[in-house]
């Protein structure tokens, strides 16, 4: 495939409630929609960087600035390009995972179309329905977040994710357990709120029958981490640490995690996604798909992925609503606590044109120099 031209939108959307972690408080969702132009047709990727670098290193204004300096440029000098040639091609540059994750999106989702494929069956799904999950943020009492959790459990949600930090930890985790019985699935994510000091007080939340706790600790702390997994029942699960299927393969093998949280954007993409979940389905190491609030595209891909057979955890794929009061796709709908799998080319989804416009920030593109 020859790429013709790249344009990157920067888009603003308006969350449908404030979303609060141990990182801090979201009112909108920031990202950067990738189009990519074959003589064909077209692809489109989503980069999941935020707004400010307080998950990752990454944010979206450095996501973009790579992205127009770096990485589209070899593609678009390159003669011809198939997704699996992208992060090879893109080797020279190091780290800026989201940024390549979502041109390497672009390109595989003009591929896939263009042999009019699904990602689904491109990634090598077996299902077509994936569970949905979902990521209730801090909030200022318990009683507010028992109450949100009542919402999304009378939606179907089919489990809930808390997120944790110091001193906001085993109140609302009890109160939910108390309200809604020990037959919900009830997991937690901190964020790397804590620290290797918290041992002890992390091990209370033993009593309360988590599926798991995600990223207790630092990104870069793995033993740590493998020393938090001798001293608790509760599974740990790793997100922010794991970047690639190698650092999966490490942790796995120090012990630092039962579980993997897999996120295309954290990981450089699609493809480096099912490796890891290759190398963790090789491991008996379960995987399920995380989040990072993407819209209808970024929400396409994470439910092929999902679909994907060592996903046996239910996924943070919510439903379009739950962020958004309009999508920039078709929205994503919850039909029975489950999210429908695309089965359309490509993504299957593609954004409205009109709400692609309202909701755009700012526009830039690249073109080949020669036809
Ligand atoms: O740690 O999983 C996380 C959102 C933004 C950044 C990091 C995380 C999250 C979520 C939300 O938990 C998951 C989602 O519903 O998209
Ligand atoms: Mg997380």
């Amino acid at each position: 495939m020859r790429i013709e031209r790249v344009e990157l939108r920067r888009i603003s959307l308006p969350l449908v409630s404030p979303f609060r972690t141990s990182l801090g408080i979201e009112y909108e969702r920031t990202a950067l929609v990738v189009r990519v132009t074959t003589p064909d047709g077209e692809g489109w990727g989503e980069c999941v960087a935020g707004a400010d670098a307080s998950y990752s290193s990454e944010y979206v204004e450095g996501a973009e600035d790579v992205l127009l300096r770096h990485l589209v440029p070899p593609l678009l000098s390159a003669e011809s390009v198939t997704a699996a040639a992208v992060a090879p091609l893109l080797a020279g540059v190091k780290g800026h995972r989201m940024a390549k994750a979502a041109l390497e999106m672009a390109v595989l989702d003009a591929e896939l179309r263009s042999y009019g494929m699904s990602f689904a069956a491109g990634l090598g799904a077996v299902a077509d329905r994936v569970p949905s999950g979902v990521s209730v943020g801090i909030m200022d009492s318990v009683p507010e977040v028992v109450d949100a959790v009542a919402g999304y459990l009378a939606q179907g949600y089919r489990r809930i994710k808390l997120k944790i930090e110091p001193g906001w930890d085993l109140a609302p985790v009890r109160a939910v357990r108390e309200r809604f019985g020990d037959d919900i699935l009830l997991q937690v994510d901190a964020n790397a709120a804590y620290t290797r000091a918290d041992a002890r007080h992390l091990a209370q939340l033993d009593a309360f029958d988590l599926l798991l706790i995600e990223q207790p600790l630092d990104e870069e702390d793995l033993l740590g981490h493998a020393a938090l997994a001798r001293s608790l029942r509760t599974p740990i699960c790793l997100d922010e640490s794991v970047v690639s299927a190698r650092s999966a393969a490490d942790a796995i093998a120090l012990g630092a995690c039962h579980i993997v949280n897999v996120k295309p954007g954290r990981v450089g993409g699609y493809l480096e996604a099912r490796r890891i979940h290759d190398v963790c389905a090789a491991s008996g190491i379960p995987v399920w798909c995380g989040g990072m609030l993407e819209t209808g595209l970024g929400r396409a891909g994470n439910a092929a992925l999902a679909a994907l057979p060592n996903f046996t955890l239910p996924g943070d794929i919510s439903a379009s609503d739950r962020y958004y009061a309009t999508d920039i796709t078709e929205p994503f709908v919850l039909r029975d606590g489950h999210l429908d799998v695309p089965s359309g080319p490509g993504l299957g989804v593609a954004p409205l044109p009109a709400v692609l416009a309202e909701v755009t920030t700012a526009v830039s593109e690249l073109r080949r120099d020669r036809p």
